[in-house]
């Protein structure tokens, strides 16, 4: 098996009962895992809540490390639409040419340094790096705050030896908590000092939410770029064919961008938790028990996908729920998908092959399934073209 594989343990529940069960901290999860069901329940916020006690529709739950509410992700409509209402347009910042001209700076500047190397750590050395330094793009900081970031490592709320580290978290709340008295004391053209004069329903934000999104746009797109940059990095280290199509053909890349994120699959689930006694796939739900929407499961299910465990990088129809579905569809996405676009088009431009020298897989454990979700560590060469 190739080392840039990620197989799907889903499929037997999937196609035979269409669920899945795991324990998480004596909060059981009951997984869905077709697409169809997905996106059904992902549709349904009433009897599927998202506003439950922050930090239990994320599996593994965070309700022991976490009390702030994070902003639009734990909130249900309608509320849930006035405050996307006042984000959307600054998470769409990316397609605009400026930003996209300064993150191909950004990435170029560390291909061309690992390029130097005889030998680098992918996880640590290069997607760690190229997700904080591309994120001071999507809160309009100084690029020197990234320093501060990268020294965080992968993850703010799992460390190596904790699943759930309070420790960690804290450093986290704590740096956001200073950065929004610095922007009340002396608003700029950052993310937080937008955000402090934004009003729902005639009422300034209060910096409880703004916190609220502050933490979802640090920890959310975060070992999830980490993994799509990680992974497509693998991938192409197995597939130099491929790298040599996006050369000829740099039209593809937005849909191999698609292809890479459906087949990865960065975040494996989501949770909700149900209002009312309900059943999914005809298993009973009980009310105030959790369900998660499994967009690794869905990503790969055979009835709508043609060759679902294959990466097809042109793939035509191509309808994956990896930023999820709905009202609660990804809001970074579109910083996602440019960083991802401009990766592939850098490697193409600058790289000719990728030597993969040695991997620690990240497998997650999910009770009846074990799936493969990215690398702890990955070393590799680049070659030059
Ligand atoms: C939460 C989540 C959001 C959670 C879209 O995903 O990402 C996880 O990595 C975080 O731990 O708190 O932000």
């Amino acid at each position: 098996m190739k080392k840039s594989e990620f197989s799907d343990p889903f499929e037997k529940a999937r196609v035979d009962k269409g669920y899945g069960k795991m324990n998480d901290q004596d909060d059981p999860v009951t997984m869905v895992l077709r697409l169809k069901d997905v996106r059904k329940c992902a549709h349904s916020w009433k009897t599927f809540q998202s506003g439950a006690e922050p930090g239990r529709i994320v599996v593994p739950s965070e309700v022991n490390i976490r009390d702030t509410r994070q902003i639009p992700f734990e909130v249900d409509p309608p509320m849930h639409k006035a405050y996307r209402d006042l984000i959307e347009d600054w998470f769409k910042r990316p397609l605009g040419k400026e930003y996209q001209q300064k993150l191909k700076k950004i990435t170029d500047a560390i291909i061309e340094e690992v390029l130097t190397m005889d030998s680098v750590e992918i996880v640590e050395e290069f997607s760690l790096r190229l997700q904080s330094r591309a994120l001071t793009l999507l809160l309009n900081t100084p690029y020197e705050e990234s320093e501060t970031w990268i020294s965080w490592g992968t993850h703010v709320f799992r460390s190596k030896d904790t699943a759930l580290d309070g420790d960690k978290a804290n450093i986290l709340y704590n740096y956001i908590d200073q950065e929004i008295d610095k922007a009340i004391k002396n608003p700029g053209t950052d993310l937080y000092s937008v955000l402090l004069a934004c009003e729902v329903d005639g009422k300034k934000l209060t910096k409880e939410e703004v916190k609220g999104v502050m933490i979802l746009t640090f920890a959310g797109g975060r070992d999830t770029v980490i993994n799509a940059v990680t992974n497509s990095i693998a991938y192409f280290a197995d597939h130099p064919e491929s790298l040599k199509l996006l050369k000829e053909k740099p039209e593809i890349i937005g849909k191999a961008v698609e292809e890479l994120i459906r087949y990865f699959a960065p975040l494996t689930h989501m949770g909700r938790v149900a209002t009312e006694d309900t059943h999914v796939c005809e298993h009973a739900v009980k009310q105030d028990t959790r369900i998660s929407l499994c967009w690794a499961s869905a990503n790969r299910d055979a009835s709508i996908f043609e060759k679902p465990n294959e990466v097809v990088l042109d793939r035509k129809l191509n309808p994956h729920v990896s930023f999820g579905f709905s009202h609660h569809k990804c809001l970074g996405a579109t910083h996602a998908r440019q960083i991802m676009n401009v990766l592939l088009t850098s490697l193409a431009e600058k790289i000719t092959s990728i030597d993969l020298i040695d991997c620690k897989e990240n497998i997650e454990n999910l009770d009846e399934f074990k799936r493969k979700v990215g690398y702890d560590s990955l070393t590799v060469k680049f070659n030059k073209r």
